[in-house]
């Protein structure tokens, strides 16, 4: 049984106030709040464990080691992938995506190779490969949007070929809310000898994942998002590919031996994890995925979907409102804009009664160009928000409507 109160009492920061109204945290695809037990793992580590990990021999060292190496279990299960050896753990997705742009890129990628992106791509999925392209004279093509939020698989048929090195796409949306197929993006992929990378940022912490069935060769995703600490993500690689691809970074623990003028390199994963990890962070994202696997992915996914779909009943009734992405099939995540009132002055306003937005491009400056906008406002949900943050929310948004009204 789902009890949303009895959840919400495990996040102390949901009992705050804000301008003396109770928090209406509704910023969770930026990032989401933590439970007890994530901090209380982080506090444990510190008090009772802590040294650094895969160097020393003494009892601390070895607890460590172990509780970091459990965590890497913990979060390859949570993903569905076969063991631990293909998962990497990095600062985030925007590092996990960087180690494949340079480690798999430079090493890959020539003159006339295609990268295919899609024009929905959070810059952590567009940049890098923007930086590989230019490094290696390899080109950039681009799946383009539809007026409902969804891909042209139609257009991803034709640009997908012989040339296409690597497909990569984001899951799900940070703006539209679209969960996008990549499964049959993965098969076209694979149809042409090129691989497929998933950018989970916004679909591991909300739906369950399966990376043996998405098919994908790279999977990244950001443990601040799914109730874990901040400094820590992962990307998991399919172990034969990661074991072909040059490091990352250079430095302590990724070799095997050092000579003054060459070095090999230590096994998969370590190979990636060059100088001192974020340990603690690791550990507290092994925590964050225990507390989503005892609530349950689908659970999850069914309380989002229920709530996103109620947000969005709710905020079409605002007048003049326009919500971005498509009707059905959405995450928790709500794009919009009201003719008279900036996305900026929105958040402030909202923000003033206790209640937590973004607005602006959200990262994603080619997607806001396309919807012909200069910003959005964005209000996206997580396991702990309820009918009420909903209706408090666009009680907020319906006064905002009629405050900016006036002056128009
Ligand atoms: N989107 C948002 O408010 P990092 O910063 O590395 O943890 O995650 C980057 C990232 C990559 N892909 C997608 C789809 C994302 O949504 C994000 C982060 C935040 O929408 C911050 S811009």
């Amino acid at each position: 049984m789902y009890d949303v109160a009895e959840i919400r009492r495990e996040f102390p920061i949901l009992g705050r106030e804000v301008n003396g109204k109770p928090l209406v945290y509704l910023d969770n695809a930026a990032t989401s709040q933590k439970p007890r037990r994530v901090i209380d793992a982080l506090t444990e580590h510190y008090e009772q464990h802590n040294a650094n990990i895969k160097r020393g021999v003494h009892r601390l060292a070895e607890e460590s080691t172990a509780a970091y190496e459990e965590a890497r279990e913990k979060v390859a299960r949570f993903i569905g992938a076969a063991d631990a050896t293909g998962l990497v753990f990095t600062r985030g997705t925007t590092e996990s995506i960087n180690l494949v742009a340079y480690a798999w890129g430079r090493k890959n990628l020539r003159e006339g190779d295609e990268i295919v992106l899609t024009e929905s791509e959070h810059h952590s999925n567009l940049v890098p490969w923007q930086i590989a392209t230019q490094a290696t004279g390899a080109r950039l093509r681009f799946i383009p949007v539809r007026d409902d939020g969804t891909l042209d698989l139609n257009e991803a048929e034709r640009l997908i070929g012989p040339k296409t090195k690597l497909v990569a796409c984001i899951h799900a949306s940070n703006v539209l809310a679209t969960v996008n197929t990549v499964g049959r993006l993965a098969e076209m992929a694979h149809e042409n000898g090129a691989l497929m990378l998933v950018d989970g940022a916004q679909s591991a912490p909300h739906l369950p994942v399966d990376v043996q069935e998405l098919g994908c060769d790279f999977f990244a995703a950001s443990g601040h998002k799914m109730l874990g600490p901040t400094g820590v993500g992962f990307l998991w690689g399919q172990p034969e590919i990661l074991e072909e691809m040059d490091p990352f970074l250079g430095g302590g623990e990724m070799i095997r031996e050092v000579h003054l003028y060459h070095s090999t390199w230590n096994d998969i994963p370590h190979k990636f994890e060059a100088g001192t990890m974020n340990v603690a962070q690791a550990i507290g994202l092994g925590a964050a995925v225990d507390y989503l696997e005892d609530l349950g992915m689908e659970s999850v996914r069914e309380h989002e979907q229920r709530l996103g779909e109620y947000a969005y009943r709710r905020l079409s009734e605002v007048e003049d409102v326009t919500i971005y992405g498509p009707e059905d099939g959405r995450t928790g995540i709500l794009s919009f804009n009201l003719p008279e009132v900036h996305p900026h002055d929105l958040s402030q306003l909202l923000d003033e009664e206790g209640i937590a937005i973004r607005s602006g491009h959200h990262c994603c400056q080619p997607l806001i160009r396309r919807l012909g906008v200069a910003a959005t406002s964005r209000a996206s949900f997580y396991l702990y928000n309820t009918e009420e943050e909903v209706d408090a929310f666009v009680a907020a948004v319906t006064r905002a409507r009629e405050f900016f009204g006036a002056f128009a």
